[in-house]
C-alpha cells in the first residue's frame, strides 16, 4: 500500500490536527490516543512515511533500534514499568489497522487482562 500523506497521523506530525503530545524529537511524537482503551494510552509515531510496521521495519536496523528505544523511554517515563504495560502494533485489515501511519500503542495504569477478547479468540 502507498503511503497517503493526508492520513490522520500526518496531519497530527505536521501540526494540521491537535493532539495531547507527551514526547516530540526529530525523528518521533508521542500522543494520547483520543479513544483511550485504558488509563494511559499513548500512541508512538515515526516522522517518515511508514504505513505500517511491515514496511518501519525494512527501513534499517538502527531506525527500527532507535524507535523502539524511545518507546521503552516513553513508557519508563510514563511510570509504567514497575506495574507493567502493553504494546501493540496493528498491520493490516486482519489486524483492524485504522490509521495507515505506523504506529505503537503503549497501554498501562490497569490490568490488562488477556491478549484479545474472548470473541476474537481462534474460532
Ligand atoms: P489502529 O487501530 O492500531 O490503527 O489504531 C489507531 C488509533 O488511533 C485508535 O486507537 C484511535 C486513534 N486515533 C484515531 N484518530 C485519532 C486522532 O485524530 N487523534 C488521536 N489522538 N488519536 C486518534
Amino acid at each position: 500500500m502507498a503511503y497517503d500523506k493526508e492520513n490522520i497521523f500526518a496531519k497530527i506530525i505536521r501540526g494540521e490536527i491537535p493532539a495531547a503530545k507527551i514526547y516530540e524529537d526529530d525523528d518521533v511524537l508521542a500522543f494520547e490516543d483520543i479513544s483511550k482503551a485504558a488509563p494511559v494510552h499513548v500512541l508512538v509515531v515515526p516522522k517518515g512515511d511508514f504505513v505500517s510496521f511491515d514496511d518501519f521495519a525494512k527501513s534499517g536496523a538502527d531506525k527500527v533500534a532507535n524507535f523502539f528505544a524511545k518507546v521503552q523511554k516513553i513508557a519508563a517515563d510514563l511510570g509504567l514499568v514497575e506495574n507493567g504495560y502493553r504494546l501493540i502494533t496493528n498491520h493490516g485489515a486482519d489486524a483492524s489497522q485504522s490509521v495507515a501511519h505506523f504506529h505503537v500503542h503503549i497501554l498501562g495504569g490497569r490490568e490488562l487482562g488477556g491478549l484479545l477478547d474472548d470473541d476474537e479468540k481462534i474460532r
